[in-house]
């Protein structure tokens, strides 16, 4: 069996190119971008993995459902409500039911659960830990929530700080916790290092088991070059003076990763990598398109 730690946009791609080889795969989902809006809890990398395995994301944004619509939203504007974040029509229901089943004292594991056998996905999806942890975002116009800074502030703001809330009383999930000692491989998702991954690893007790795996533990760069693959990560790792390369990332994850997958055109930095004490894998992890996805996967598998 198999463990991913994901965020949401920039791992569901791996996460669907590995389930097409994995039989038994385990997603650690990050929930520090989950948010309450109008009253209802929204989680948007569970939602994201979710969806994207179920063969309903839709992907030009990288969110919500395809084929969506907005008349909710809508008519939340027109009523003078905030409306910001792109909630869609069919993506509310997930919020609704969740909520709901909150309020009747389950537990946000046990409800993403349910939603993967709704959705009829075969893949195990776990979050992080229980307890509510969020990512906030300390700006030149104040600290924000992530998701405020990101989608209401479109990603303008200096960033000076990034801060997880609540994750020194967290513990991460249990099943997570097993899932990382059973696993053969454990696969860090070319996500945010900040901001997806940073929140999962946060967690004390989740990241001292895997620097006691640290061999079995790959990581896929989130980086090219000096760029991201997708979204705001050098915004983010510039703040906290982690250099912009694949090298940042990897002394970001030295302590509990044993491999580190890196562009071949980022052949330049593999000796810098090297010295942190893990083994490099150059090959092309751009996903383009499905058949990379599982071109990727495989090559990880294999590893
Ligand atoms: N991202 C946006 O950039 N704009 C949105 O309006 C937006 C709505 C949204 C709704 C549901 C959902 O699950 C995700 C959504 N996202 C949106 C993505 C979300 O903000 C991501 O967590 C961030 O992009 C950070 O990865
Ligand atoms: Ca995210």
């Amino acid at each position: 069996m198999i463990t991913v730690l994901a965020g949401g946009t920039g791992s569901v791609k791996l996460v669907r190119g590995l389930a097409k080889s994995a039989k038994d795969m385990t997603i650690i989902s990050n929930v520090g971008d989950n948010i309450w809006l109008y009253g209802l809890y929204v989680c948007p990398d569970i939602d994201t993995i979710i969806y994207g395995l179920a063969g309903e994301l839709d992907e030009q944004r990288g969110w919500g459902i395809k084929g969506d619509s907005f008349e909710c939203l809508a008519q939340l504007k027109r009523l003078g409500a905030p409306a910001w974040f792109g909630l869609g029509d069919r993506d509310i229901a997930i919020h609704l039911q969740r909520t709901s089943m909150i309020k009747n004292g389950k537990s946000l594991s046990e409800i993403t659960s349910w939603m993967t056998d709704r959705y009829s996905v075969a893949a195990k999806v776990i979050p992080a830990t229980n307890s509510e942890v969020t990512t906030r975002i300390i700006t030149s116009r104040g600290e924000m929530h992530l998701q405020e800074f990101w989608v209401k502030h479109r990603g303008m703001p200096r960033v000076t700080g990034v801060r997880y809330d609540r994750v020194d009383k967290a513990v991460a999930n249990h099943d997570a916790i097993d899932a990382i000692r059973q696993s053969d491989a454990i696969i860090v998702a070319p996500a945010n290092p900040v901001s997806s991954i940073g929140p999962i690893v946060a967690l004390a007790d989740l990241r001292k088991e895997l620097v006691q795996v640290r061999e079995k533990v790959v990581a896929v760069s989130p980086l090219i070059g000096e760029k991201a693959v997708s979204g705001p990560a050098v915004k983010y790792m510039k703040a906290l003076d982690i250099e912009s390369s694949p090298v940042g990332v990897a002394r970001y994850y030295q302590d509990f990763v044993g491999t580190f997958v890196i562009s071949k055109d980022d052949h330049r930095f593999s000796s810098k990598i090297e010295a942190l004490g893990m083994h490099v894998h150059e090959t092309n992890i751009t996903m383009k398109s499905r058949q990379d996805e599982v071109r990727l996967g495989r090559q990880i598998l294999s590893m």
